[in-house]
């Protein structure tokens, strides 16, 4: 059987209460979305986090972008995964490259987030891509293979855990993974598994992309066999996501 598809939103650092509320009510409540096939996640930004959860229908999870790499405690102005347990929530991205490129975490950091992450329960959306420079030399595959084997040792419960593909150069770009740019990397991040972790994980967990993920071309993207779903970021912040999210219907 095929594994249940999964797409996420990802809003970054957008919003205002008002586009939030529109957002939750006038797309994300009122598509038509087969749950059976379909898993849906949005991450709001932090501050919004609560008010997105009061607004959207219980089958849709709402999820943090990123939590601190410390718990709770006297750590002026983090957000710990403490938190995002006390408020129901199941979900966050790491290790996005935002974070990566922008915020300095080193695939270190990282693994180490996944881990207090899953620790306290949560599931992840692990994240990880090249770089156009890597891309261009021709190391995509070494590249990905040592971010997968970083996070590997962060990852206690790989029931948990969503990879998700995302080439750098593909990023808020306009410029997407072809589709069999897509299955290419997919198709070897599975055989890792496969070799480093086990046949029965390779086989069941979900590796989505994301990278100017849109309306035009979602459809294409996940009539691959190894692309399970997306991470959409622009894209999930209009009215457009409506159609991803029926893409897999
Ligand atoms: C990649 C993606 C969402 P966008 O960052 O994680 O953003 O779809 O805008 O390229």
């Amino acid at each position: 059987a095929r594994r249940q598809f999964f797409v996420g939103g990802n809003w970054k650092s957008n919003g205002t209460q008002a586009s939030v509320r529109e957002l939750c009510e006038q797309v994300l409540n009122s598509t038509s979305i087969d749950f059976s096939r379909v898993q849906v996640v949005v991450a709001p930004a932090f501050i919004f986090l609560q008010f997105a959860r009061s607004l959207l229908r219980p089958n849709i999870a709402v999820s943090a972008q990123n939590c601190s790499l410390t718990g709770s405690g006297p750590f002026t102005g983090e957000v710990a995964v403490e938190h995002i347990v006390d408020l129901g929530l199941n979900w966050t991205i790491l290790g996005h490259s935002e974070r990566r490129n922008l915020y300095g975490e080193t695939d270190d950091i990282v693994s180490k987030k996944v881990n207090r992450a899953l620790a306290h329960g949560l599931s992840v959306i692990a994240c990880f891509g090249e770089n156009l420079q890597e891309r261009k030399s021709g190391i995509t595959l070494d590249v990905v293979a040592r971010q997968l084997d970083s996070l590997k040792k962060g990852i206690i419960d790989w029931n948990k855990v969503v990879l998700a593909y995302e080439p750098v150069w593909a990023i808020g770009t306009g410029i997407n993974a072809t589709p069999e740019q897509a299955q290419e990397v997919h198709a070897m991040i599975r055989n890792w598994l496969s070799t480093n972790v086990s046949a029965e994980v390779a086989e069941r967990t979900r590796v989505i992309y994301g990278g100017s993920v849109t309306d035009q071309n979602a459809a294409q993207l996940i009539s691959k066999n190894d692309v399970d779903g997306f991470l959409v970021g622009g894209a999930s912040l209009k009215p457009a996501f409506r159609v991803i999210l029926e893409v897999t219907n």
